[in-house]
């Protein structure tokens, strides 16, 4: 019975129709490693021929400070620990510069919910860095951030999403999806954004034109089925507005963490969720292994197994070097170009928006939407 669904699975894939939730289920139960990612690969560069993306981009978490518990989270800090932060507008600023004067197209920015600290603190971190470094774009607060700023306004989020795309806010990051069933997310997040309140704030984001990306924590109390269902709801709201541009899994690192008695993930679990998602979600353009999380071996033989993309430079990340993490905090352009080099692909610098970016005379510009044979 496997080798038959195995064989559906492959006319499926071959013939462009969508997996179900089942033969999601046997990929991640049964189905062969390398199979699974000869299927994903093959997908994979219908949609990309060689190419893979990079970006060079910028981490900033304004505060550490967090409301929340999340178990999984070692970043985060209490109001009145030592370990927490608070960055001042100069901080900021100065984080900026670096960004633009590395060459950054982008500036990614997510952090805690601080106690203390008002929505409109949150809305002059977008409107200062813009107004001093217009070029950069501004990928801003995940949608627990966004959910966070309309309990304690009370405003509607969509409102909230207008005010800050007219002050500069370039797109949202895909952070704060975790696991969407209750099961599990009300054991690891319990009172942040629910699975619906998180699809209804990126559905709005879409509405308004703004572009975001999607993840999802796995291999920590999760069970695949539970991986399956997560990225069966993004297709669905993916249907519905084609706003989301790319998916990233984000593989658990368990240390300093509330569950640190768990194990990381292993590299089989990785691959497999990679290549999975690549299968199931066919209608995100793109499929990111990212770096810092997976470790550049296992993102390099990702590129081979679905993903087509490794995000960027970073600099300064701290979510997961908080969680143990003893990947770099930043890769060089070069650096990123040789490893993909390397997996066999062709190097392709992308801004936020998957548009070609072209550099000469110490300055860049946007180009053609990449890939060529996709219309994200
Ligand atoms: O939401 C927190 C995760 C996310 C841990 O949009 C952890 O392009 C593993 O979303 N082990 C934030 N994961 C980071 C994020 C992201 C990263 C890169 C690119 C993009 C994008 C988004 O990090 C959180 C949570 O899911 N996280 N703690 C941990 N110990
Ligand atoms: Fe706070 Fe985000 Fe950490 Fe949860 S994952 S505790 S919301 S910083």
């Amino acid at each position: 019975m496997p080798d038959r669904l195995l064989h559906a699975i492959r006319d499926k894939v071959e013939s462009g129709q969508r997996l179900t939730f089942e033969e999601g289920l046997y990929l991640y139960e049964q189905a062969d490693l390398f199979t699974l990612g000869q299927l994903a690969n093959q997908l994979r560069e219908r949609l990309h021929g060689r190419y893979a993306y990079y970006n060079v981009n910028v981490h900033l978490n304004p505060t550490n400070v967090c409301v929340y518990r999340c178990t999984f989270c070692a970043f985060r800090a209490d109001l009145k620990s030592p370990k927490g932060y608070l960055m001042t507008d100069e901080e900021i600023l100065a984080r900026a510069a670096e960004a633009d004067a590395r060459g950054a197209t982008e500036m990614h920015i997510v952090g805690g919910l601080h106690h203390q600290m008002p929505y409109e603190w949150y809305r002059h971190i977008i409107e200062l860095i813009h107004r001093h470094y217009p070029r950069l774009h501004l990928k801003a607060y995940t949608a627990v951030e966004w959910d966070w700023f309309s309990r304690i306004t009370g405003r509607p989020t969509k409102d909230l999403l207008a005010e800050c795309k007219e002050l500069g806010l370039g797109s949202l990051p895909g952070g704060g999806a975790e696991i969407f069933h209750p099961e599990i997310r009300d054991q690891i997040c319990e009172h942040k954004a629910d699975a619906e309140t998180w699809l209804r704030i990126h559905r709005e984001a879409h509405q308004l034109g703004l572009r975001s990306t999607a993840t999802m924590l796995y291999g920590h109390i999760e069970k695949p089925w539970h991986r399956i269902d997560h990225l069966l709801r993004l297709r669905q709201l993916q249907d519905e507005t084609g706003g989301f541009q790319t998916f990233i899994p984000l593989a658990f690192h368990p240390e300093n963490s509330r569950l640190a008695h768990l194990p990381k993930p292993s590299v089989v679990t990785d691959l497999r969720t990679i290549a999975i998602s690549r299968l199931m979600l066919d209608n995100f353009p793109h499929i990111k292994a990212y770096w810092v999380m997976l470790g550049v071996k296992t993102a390099q033989i990702a590129l081979s197994f679905g993903a087509d993309d490794i995000d960027g430079t970073v600099v300064h990340e701290k979510i997961y070097h908080d969680a143990g993490s003893k990947e770099p905090q930043e890769l060089t352009v070069a650096e990123l170009r040789r490893l993909i080099e390397e997996a066999g692909r062709i190097p392709i610098e992308r801004d936020t928006l998957y548009r070609e970016v072209i550099r000469g005379n110490g300055t860049w510009r946007s180009g053609r939407v990449l890939p060529p044979a996709v219309s994200a």
